[in-house]
């Protein structure tokens, strides 16, 4: 019988992986300078450095770098990851996508995975089969599948290079610190007020959102088809989400460019999970940061109504009344002028965004058939507001839940093909994940929820298509707070 010891169990499993595996048995090489990686595989020693990889013939170079967090204090939790990307697209203020390949995770480079030309920018005649990079235990098992020509590594030895991605991450949290005015914490009283004002000025007007027959603005945000979209769900009441998020890619570049939209897809308030429920600090916080990103970007950073966005005595989390409890907190907090104007606010939110690419909205399709006025004209509906922010799949015990045929016609409503996905957050289908794709079984249908403790996730578009991202979640507001102006 196998003892329950968990090392003895690990040992084992090792003696196990490394008797059968067939990536057992390699030879392990120092690399220090350009090397051609042999049609043997060969374990590199690459803790101490990031390196670059050729893949030839079209001499791209990716880079591959081990995963680092902002705050070195912080204590890594297992073996490294590494993360691989194109430096010529990911430090070029676009978003542009990345591989992470974690502890026993394989990737196979080639030139006909669409995902691999779309993140990498590997061409289209690279052979669909190249080479082979798996994560043993935080070392690195390159294997060429393609002899002639070979593909090369080389250590990043300069420092530049070596803390290329940290610095670049590093230089964000100044930036961010400077669009919320100061360190990560609650705004005065006087500052809050403002700030909610001059968003509720903002929403009566807000770009990209036709209004209704009253001349209030409407339920539906339209995107522009050339704009890139990121997108988080849930946050509720994690500020660091949402920081880390920032933190990652060209984002934040994107956004200070013009070229990306942020669309934050409701319940950023109210915590979840195994906290505190009745704390309101961290969702008035959550707030603060959210209307300072819409000031900074008023065309570009939507927030979407979630059924958490509500004083309602039927906002409960585990017989915790959460919209009686924030209602309050915001009185106590920052008095009835403030929670007036973010009565206000919620009743301006819109309920759905689209464009050419994709739909999304807090919670679930309409179960009925509906035309883009209707959705428009939401104020008048409050049935159709109720399914947009409240519904969920359907279940033998939720038979008025939205199904398949719901998502289809809810997009066929909006000239929106087929192909694109349909992004809710609302339903988190496990404790352990951020992100779900094709649930049900209906093709693009993705769950999106960013309030994982450990992992935010992110969707976010390259090229035509939105694909999901995980971020280490990291306590990016302390960093930034340990930074002076
Ligand atoms: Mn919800």
């Amino acid at each position: 019988m196998v003892s329950s010891d968990s090392s003895v169990k690990k040992s084992l499993i090792k003696f196990f992986r490394d008797t059968f595996s067939d990536l057992s048995a390699c030879e392990v090489v120092d690399v220090k300078e350009s090397y051609r990686l042999p049609s043997s595989k060969v374990k590199v020693n690459i803790t101490d450095h990031p390196f670059q990889l050729n893949l030839f013939p079209d001499a791209k170079t990716l880079h591959l770098y081990p995963e680092r967090t902002l705050d070195e204090s912080e204590e890594s939790t297992g073996p490294s990851s590494f993360v691989l990307f194109d430096p010529d697209s990911y430090y070029n203020n676009r978003v542009s996508g990345f591989f992470r390949l974690k502890d026993q995770d394989e990737i196979i480079l080639g030139g006909k995975d669409s995902q691999q030309r779309a993140f990498l920018n590997i061409s289209k005649n690279t052979p669909a089969r190249k080479l082979r990079i798996v994560n043993d235990a935080g070392e690195l098992i390159f294997k060429s599948l393609v002899n002639s020509p070979q593909s090369c590594i080389a250590p990043l030895l300069k420092d530049k290079k070596v803390n290329q991605l940290f610095n670049w991450r590093q230089k964000k949290l100044g930036r961010i610190r400077k669009i919320f005015g100061g360190p990560i914490s609650l705004l005065p009283p006087e500052e809050a007020l403002t700030l909610i004002r001059d968003v509720n000025l903002i929403l009566e007007d807000e770009a990209l959102r036709p209004k209704d027959t009253q001349g209030r603005p409407g339920g539906v945000i339209h995107l522009p088809d050339d704009s890139t979209v990121i997108m988080l769900g849930d946050l509720h009441a994690k500020p660091d989400n949402l920081l880390t998020m920032l933190s990652h890619n060209s984002y934040l570049e994107a956004l200070e460019e013009g070229t990306a939209t942020l669309l934050l897809l409701g319940d950023a308030v109210h915590p979840e999970g195994d906290v505190a429920l009745d704390e309101m600090e961290s969702s008035m916080l959550m707030m603060d940061l959210i209307l300072k990103l819409k000031v900074r970007f008023p065309r570009q950073v939507f927030y979407l109504r979630g059924n958490h966005d509500s004083f309602s005595e039927e906002i409960a989390k585990g017989g915790i009344p959460q919209g009686l409890l924030w209602e309050q907190e915001l009185i106590n907090s920052r008095g009835n002028e403030y929670r007036d104007e973010m009565a206000r606010l919620y009743n301006q939110l819109p309920y759905l965004v689209y464009s050419k690419h994709f739909v999304s909205c807090h919670a679930a399709a309409p179960t009925t058939s509906i035309e883009l006025d209707n959705l428009i004209n939401i104020m008048q509906q409050p049935k159709l507001i109720n399914e947009l922010i409240n519904n969920r799949l359907q279940r033998p015990n939720r038979p008025a839940g939205y199904t398949k045929g719901d998502v289809k016609r809810l997009k066929k409503c909006l000239g929106v093909n087929q192909s694109a996905p349909f992004i809710v957050g609302h339903t988190p289908l496990s404790n352990d994940d951020t992100i779900w794709e094709n649930v049900d079984d209906i093709k693009n249908h993705h769950i999106l929820y960013s309030s994982d403790t450990q992992w935010v996730g992110v969707m976010a578009q390259i090229g035509d298509k939105i694909y999901p991202f995980r971020y280490p979640v990291e306590k990016v507001s302390n960093t930034i707070n340990s930074t002076s102006d």
